[in-house]
């Protein structure tokens, strides 16, 4: 009776010490993996995307705050000085740049050189250039493809109003919770994403201890390519970094970030010239960081630049 009461508290003590351990250690394990990620960002979780009356995807991007620009990183300009923003709208965005495709079905024709008749079709004359980003194409178009999208009697049902996304939008909805370079981490070759792939990004470390970037050299297509045709990030977006650079709503100025509202930055009041971030097929890597911005005049037509388009669901808009 003795030895049976003592194994009973031998196993009550082990059951209490297991008790004790969980008690300390799952509310530990729990928040780490909700909330931190390996280069110290937060983690995010990918909605499920809507698809609008002429087949564009957009998805869901939860608001939040977040650091804009860069501190160190190498290929960084001085007008990407790093601030904190916080985003009170949830948002839809494009999960592609806009095509070809869905360019002519709203505006009636398309503008794109990477295309059938287009200035470089010998580049293309063996591939189907219907999911191809449209290019060439001004940022005055891109306002106004976002409201004739707007106008067409689905959306207008669905109230789903088009715009360009904002500057910090744009940027908050590439880093989709990381904080490294690039949404992928500190380098970038072109098995990721589509641009110059012999001017790849080394880490930082591997710069510092002097090593070689060819083992991060990679194909050079010379041209836009089929959106999607790369790994999406967080919020399941997909060319971010690369293939073409995207308009953003944003008048752009070199000294903006120093002292813009930390609340839903809209950019300057006015300027001379539009933003466009993220890079595109014919520049180096460092050009398709998170935080690199270009300025180019709002009439102003290249063959590396694009756009996509958001929306703000106001029946759902999450607001804090
Ligand atoms: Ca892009």
């Amino acid at each position: 009776m003795r030895r049976l009461k003592d194994e009973l508290n031998v196993c009550g003590r082990i059951v209490l010490a297991a008790v004790f351990a969980a008690v300390l250690v799952i509310p530990f394990v729990l928040v780490s993996a909700e909330e931190k990620k390996a280069d110290g960002g937060k983690k995010v979780v990918a909605g499920k995307p809507i698809a609008n009356s002429i087949g564009m995807k957009l998805a869901p991007i939860t608001s939040g705050e977040f650091l804009m620009g860069s501190t160190t990183e190498f290929g960084r300009w001085a007008h990407e000085h790093q601030h904190k923003v916080l985003l009170t709208s949830d948002f839809y965005m494009g999960v592609y740049e806009v095509t070809q495709e869905q360019y002519e079905k709203v505006m009636g024709k398309n503008p794109s050189q990477f295309s059938k008749t287009g200035k470089w079709k010998d580049a293309v004359k063996e591939i189907g250039t219907t999911n191809f980003p449209v290019e060439n194409v001004s940022w005055k178009s891109a306002v106004e493809f976002c409201r004739k999208l707007s106008e067409l009697p689905e959306e207008k049902k669905a109230g789903r109003v088009y715009r360009l996304p904002t500057e910090a939008e744009w940027e908050y909805a590439c880093r989709a919770g990381s904080t490294s370079v690039f949404h992928f981490g500190e380098s970038l070759s072109s098995s990721q994403a589509n641009f110059d792939g012999n001017h790849p990004y080394l880490k930082r470390e591997d710069v510092i201890k002097g090593e070689s970037d060819e083992k991060l050299k990679g194909p050079y297509l010379k041209r836009p390519t089929t959106v999607g045709s790369y790994e999406p990030n967080a919020f399941g977006l997909f060319d971010m970094h690369g293939n073409v650079w995207e308009w953003v709503s944003d008048w752009y100025s070199p000294v903006y970030f120093k002292g813009s509202p930390e609340k839903n930055p809209q950019g300057p009041e006015k300027g001379e010239k539009k933003v466009s971030r993220g890079g595109g097929w014919y520049y180096f890597a460092a050009g398709c960081r998170s935080a690199s911005r270009y300025e180019r005049g709002p009439d102003e037509k290249r063959d590396t630049d694009g756009f996509r388009v958001v929306f703000v669901d106001a029946k759902k808009a999450r607001r804090f």
